[in-house]
């Protein structure tokens, strides 16, 4: 889903101009920022103090930050290049065409093994997650997978990454989601918001998978930073929750030795040790993603192959559709709902020490629906579902014949803030169509 050609969404990238100096406390010698201007009826006065060394301070930006409603969990690491064995993982996923019609997957190499590259001058990736599973009870379209239900997520993440921006000293930053060369999943789960499960995403130990993943680019330094989850705990096939056993260390710099060994290692590629060093997957002997992929999309310990995937084949897909064999006419959760880190609701064993910066679950959907202001005091816990992720009214005249009915410019009226645009009118129909062949095609197996 990396480029956006539908959708226009606003420029976010920039500097933000320095307020003047607030109070600076004892012990502080640097700047305070104040930031101001944020989404109407948000005033966030948040002061960040820079220490000796000119770095922000990590725990209280994150406290503030998680004060944003909508934002779930928050991580920070340093900006870095990638480890070699996951270029390598990646030159071979492209070399066996996994990549499907997505050419801009193949584009920009550099910046995806470097996100330095993507802004001069970075010091540091500030990874958030926005949970996006509406609360229990809300009423779905049954065909459309729950990403795509609400508004655009690009705009929705993109505009908390800008308020993060705004909230520190003005220095060059970048904010992303989904539209550049960046491993997102990897970067979360390098900033501890959880592990790649075998389904490829990125799993949180409370929210699950149904989380987008933001990410500012910054030239500011922080005072700590955040490492990977312990690899130990989640057991998700035996339906019981983490308990992490001992704390991880950053990635290590690999020797030119280990390097063309770990080159040898991803040419086979059923084998991925130095991967799960990196990023160890939660999902002990589950195949439960594996098995349900209508598609055979998933091979374990393989990635996952576009072109027998169901969400490529409805979203990304320009050329024609072949039958399609899920219950979905746009995109595909079935990974996803099939994985037991999506049964466990939010409002259930909320521990503090599952992931230390996670936004606590809201208990009721009230709580996650109603709007929230950034008061500490009237509002201890901001919700981390946003309502701009509640389905949109206009889903309701989403089916063939209302569909068939409507012209490109009628469609793009009550979709334009919505992620159906990137299939447009004909696209839909298109997969809707297919959708009709698939379910004949069943009918007549099972008859
Ligand atoms: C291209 C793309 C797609 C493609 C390909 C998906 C894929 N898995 O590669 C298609 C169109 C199929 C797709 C589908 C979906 N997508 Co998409 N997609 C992207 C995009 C733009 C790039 C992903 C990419 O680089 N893929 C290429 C392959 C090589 O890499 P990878 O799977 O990311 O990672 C591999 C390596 O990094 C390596 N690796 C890294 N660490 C480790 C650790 C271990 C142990 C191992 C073994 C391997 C390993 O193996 C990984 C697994 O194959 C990202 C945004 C971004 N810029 O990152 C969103 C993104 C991944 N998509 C997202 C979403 C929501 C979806 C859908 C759920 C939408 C839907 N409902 O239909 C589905 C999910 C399908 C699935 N099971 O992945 C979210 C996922 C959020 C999350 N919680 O993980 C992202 C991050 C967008 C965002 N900003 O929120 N997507
Ligand atoms: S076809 Fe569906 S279940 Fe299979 S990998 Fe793609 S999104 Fe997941
Ligand atoms: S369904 Fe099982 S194997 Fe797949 S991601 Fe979830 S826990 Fe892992």
């Amino acid at each position: 889903m990396e480029p956006l050609t539908a959708l226009k969404v606003p420029a976010m990238d920039g500097t933000l101009p320095l307020k003047p100096a607030g109070q600076v406390p004892d012990g502080c010698t640097g700047i305070s920022s104040v930031a101001e201007n944020a989404l109407p009826n948000e005033a966030i006065h948040t002061v960040f103090h820079l220490n000796q060394a000119g770095e922000v301070d990590a725990h209280a930006f994150k406290t503030a930050a998680l004060r944003i409603p909508g934002i779930g969990d928050i991580g920070i690491v340093p900006t870095r290049p990638v480890p070699e064995a996951l270029n390598l993982y990646w030159q071979q996923y492209l070399a066996q065409g996994k990549q499907a019609s997505m050419r801009y997957l193949e584009r920009n190499q550099d910046k995806r093994a470097d996100p330095g590259l993507l802004l001069p001058g970075s010091q540091s990736l500030v990874v958030i997650l926005c949970p996006y599973r509406p609360p229990q009870g809300t009423r779905l379209h049954p065909r459309i997978a729950l990403y795509a239900q609400g508004e655009d997520y690009h705009k929705v993440v993109k505009d908390k990454l800008f308020q993060l921006a705004k909230m520190l000293p003005s220095l060059p930053f970048r904010a992303f989601c989904d539209t550049a060369p960046l491993l997102e999943k990897f970067w979360a789960s390098q900033a501890g918001l959880g592990w790649i499960g075998r389904n490829t995403l990125l799993i949180h130990p409370r929210f699950g998978s149904f989380c987008f993943i933001g990410i500012l680019l910054t030239a500011n330094r922080f005072d700590q930073y955040d490492t990977p989850l312990p690899e130990s705990g989640l057991r998700l096939d035996k339906g019981s929750r983490l308990a992490p056993k001992e704390s991880s260390s950053p990635t290590p710099a690999l020797p030119d030795a280990e390097k063309a060994r770990l080159k040898n290692e991803a040419m086979n590629l059923s084998r991925h040790e130095e991967l799960q060093k990196l990023s160890p997957h939660p999902c002990s002997d589950c195949l439960k993603c594996v098995q349900a992929c209508p598609g055979q999309a998933l091979e374990p310990g393989q990635g996952l192959d576009a072109r027998r995937c169901f969400s490529f084949l409805t979203i990304e897909n320009q050329g024609e559709r072949p039958p399609i064999s899920t219950p979905y006419w746009f995109g595909c959760d079935i990974c996803q709902s099939v994985c037991p880190a999506n049964h466990i609701p939010w409002g259930e064993t909320p521990s503090q020490k599952e992931s230390p910066n996670a936004n606590p679950a809201p208990s009721t959907s009230e709580t996650r629906l109603s709007p929230s202001t950034s008061n500490e005091a009237s509002n201890p816990a901001p919700s981390p579902f946003d309502p701009a992720f509640l389905p949109l009214p206009g889903l309701k005249e989403l089916h063939p014949a209302c569909l068939a009915a409507m012209d490109e410019a009628g469609f793009q009226k009550r979709f334009r803030h919505s992620p159906l645009c990137r299939a447009g009118r004909d696209g839909l129909l298109k997969n809707m169509e297919a959708w009709q062949a698939g379910h004949a095609q069943q009918v007549e197996r099972q008859g």
